[in-house]
């Protein structure tokens, strides 16, 4: 199971069913365990102002979503939000690390995300190689202290960036705003929530309606416009942003994009294993509303007239339904807030009910949960090989249920069988918090490396005799090796106002035989694995002696591993 952390910012991985924690990678935050935000190579990732300091190092990560080949989960990538500074980061799946952020641009509060599962004209595509992001804050645009009071132009953008090389592709402009984001499995189409159709800047203004929207977006006419240069920039920007508004879009057979009217202010959107169903959970209404994919692209063709037609279902489930989950088994499994619950619906029988024939059964089993739950889902829940075999109730308030630990509770995650009629719930555990949406993935997708290849690094020394103290002008480089149990140069030496930059290098071949690097006073902690090499650069301002130490337990003389950095007055 692959989390994201909320406000920690970063992605931990769990095992299942036990759900125990095994790692965590960090993202948007600092780690000092690994030195996340703290070398060179990481800065380089997570984006440095002009001065060489990381732009960011708070985030707030909601969403988190693999690359997929063929609807299932092909384990090259997770992509992962950050909502405060609007990035998307994309974590490697064999290494587990960040290897880019992408910062977007013209938007606030970027929330919902998903991967595309294909291309949607080239069959050829059937791999992800977009990734569709939702911004929940409208803002003025361009927002330069321009258009502050004019409230009625904030506008929020739906973006999409490239998955590979990780540009910024293109962003429509849009009515309302966007929440949770989900894709289609055949390419066609991108879809959002919208809890704030009235634009509302104020909080009561953004609950007046009764109904809101879902929005979805033709991914390939948008592409057309984007190709025929029908899109404009907004400031410094250089990315095309084609025109989704509603007012421009009246004409089905030439718009970009479809509103779907549903109630009311609708938070999870998500799509049922057999891409024929998106089930939008209706949070302040306590349905929810279950839009046939078909029936959005026929008003796309121009032959559904009304696109509330796409609404195939709404059946009531409870107070503050927030996220839907599926068995691919035809069952569909709702998240509620207010009612601390997980209802279990059939999905056909919601269709038949919605056509009039109440004699069947919707709601088919309620589970309590402890307490207030915002994600649920199931095992590869979110491809076509839905399994079945377990939800998992991400609560966000554990209250009573562990020993106490102080005013900040830990959250509760459930482990519940979905295997049979009635739902079983199995275990719990508490969780750091917060754990925001995870996914579950069978574990035979994932291959990792478990050690480097020295080669991978453009500044690794291959041995212990090229380290040493290399100067130029004021610039000093020293490249060190670390080998358990001792680092390579048992001293170094370096001069008051020197910039220094460090290379560490660990020639360890072993799985496992990781070392840490510290310096005394210096706030400079990271580790390399074995094989890997990190730098870190820094200015030498307080002549004295600084111990040098591996923070990282390696060996029996662990305690003995380290060197003297030696800061000539
Ligand atoms: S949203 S708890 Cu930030 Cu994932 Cu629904
Ligand atoms: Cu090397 Cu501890
Ligand atoms: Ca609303």
């Amino acid at each position: 199971m692959f989390s994201s952390a909320g406000h920690a910012g970063d992605v931990r991985i769990f095992g299942l069913p036990s759900g125990r924690e095994f790692k965590r990678v960090p993202v948007f935050n600092t780690d000092c365990m690994v030195g996340w935000g703290i070398t060179n190579e990481s800065k380089a990732i997570i984006g440095t102002d002009a001065d060489g300091r990381v732009k960011y190092n708070t985030g707030d990560t909601h969403h988190i979503h693999p690359s997929y080949t063929d609807g299932i989960y092909d384990g090259r990538y997770l992509f992962v939000n950050d909502k405060l500074n609007c990035r998307l980061g994309r974590v490697r799946l064999d290494t587990m690390e960040c290897d880019r952020i992408t910062e977007i641009p013209n938007i606030q509060g970027f929330h919902g995300t998903f991967p595309d599962k294909r291309d949607p004209v080239n069959p050829d595509i059937n791999y992800t190689t977009r990734v569709f992001c939702g911004s929940e804050f409208s803002i003025p645009l361009p927002n330069f202290g321009q258009g502050i009071d004019d409230e009625a132009s904030y506008r929020s953008l739906f973006s999409c960036i490239d998955a590979e090389t990780m540009d910024v592709r293109w962003q429509v402009l849009i009515d309302g705003n966007c929440e949770l984001v989900a894709s289609s499995y055949d390419g066609k189409l991108a879809a959002t929530t919208q809890y704030n159709t009235e634009m509302g800047v104020h909080y009561e203004d953004m609950m007046s309606a009764e109904m809101d929207s879902c929005l979805f977006f033709n991914i390939a006419r948008i592409e057309e416009a984007v190709k025929d240069g029908r899109f404009t920039t907004y400031g410094e920007s250089k990315v095309p942003v084609v025109d989704g508004l509603r007012d421009s879009n009246t004409d089905p057979r030439t718009a970009l994009t479809c509103y779907v009217p549903i109630p009311k202010n609708p938070h999870g959107v998500n799509i049922s294993p057999d891409g024929k169903y998106y089930a939008c959970a209706g949070k302040l209404s306590p349905t929810a509303s279950l839009i046939a994919h078909e029936k959005v692209l026929q008003w796309f063709d121009g032959v559904l007239a009304d696109t509330r037609d796409a609404v195939v279902a709404e059946p009531e489930l409870g107070l503050g339904p927030l996220h839907t989950a599926f068995d691919g088994r035809g069952n569909a499994y709702t998240t509620l807030f207010l009612d601390s619950q997980i209802v279990k619906w059939s999905v056909e029988g919601a269709i038949k009910f919605y056509q009039g024939d109440k004699s069947v059964q919707v709601v088919l089993d309620r589970l309590d949960v402890h307490y207030q739950p915002g994600h649920g889902f199931t095992s590869m829940g979110e491809t076509r090989e839905a399994d079945g075999k377990y939800l998992i109730s991400d609560n966000k308030f554990s209250k009573d249920r562990f020993l106490p630990v102080g005013p900040l509770h830990p959250e509760t995650s459930q482990l519940i069988d979905i295997s049979g009629d009635k739902m079983k719930l199995v275990h719990d555990n508490p969780v750091t918090s917060e754990p925001h949406d995870s996914i579950i993935i069978r574990r035979d997708i994932i291959k990792t490396k478990q050690v480097y290849a020295l080669d991978q690094f453009p500044l690794a020394i291959k041995n212990a005799k090229e380290s040493g103290v290399f100067r130029e002008g004021k610039k000093v480089t020293i490249k060190i090796a670390s080998q358990a149990p001792a680092f390579s140069l048992r001293e170094f030496r370096v001069k008051k106002g020197d910039e220094v930059t460090i290379i560490l290098t660990n020639l360890d071949k072993i799985e496992d035989l990781t070392h840490g690097f510290a310096i005394e006073r210096h706030n400079i902690n990271f580790v390399v694995n074995p094989q890997e090499t990190k730098s870190v650069t820094f200015k030498a301002n307080k002549p004295g002696v600084y111990w040098c130490y591996c923070t990282h337990f390696c060996h029996a003389l662990h305690m003995e591993m380290r060197s003297r950095f030696i800061v000539e007055p």
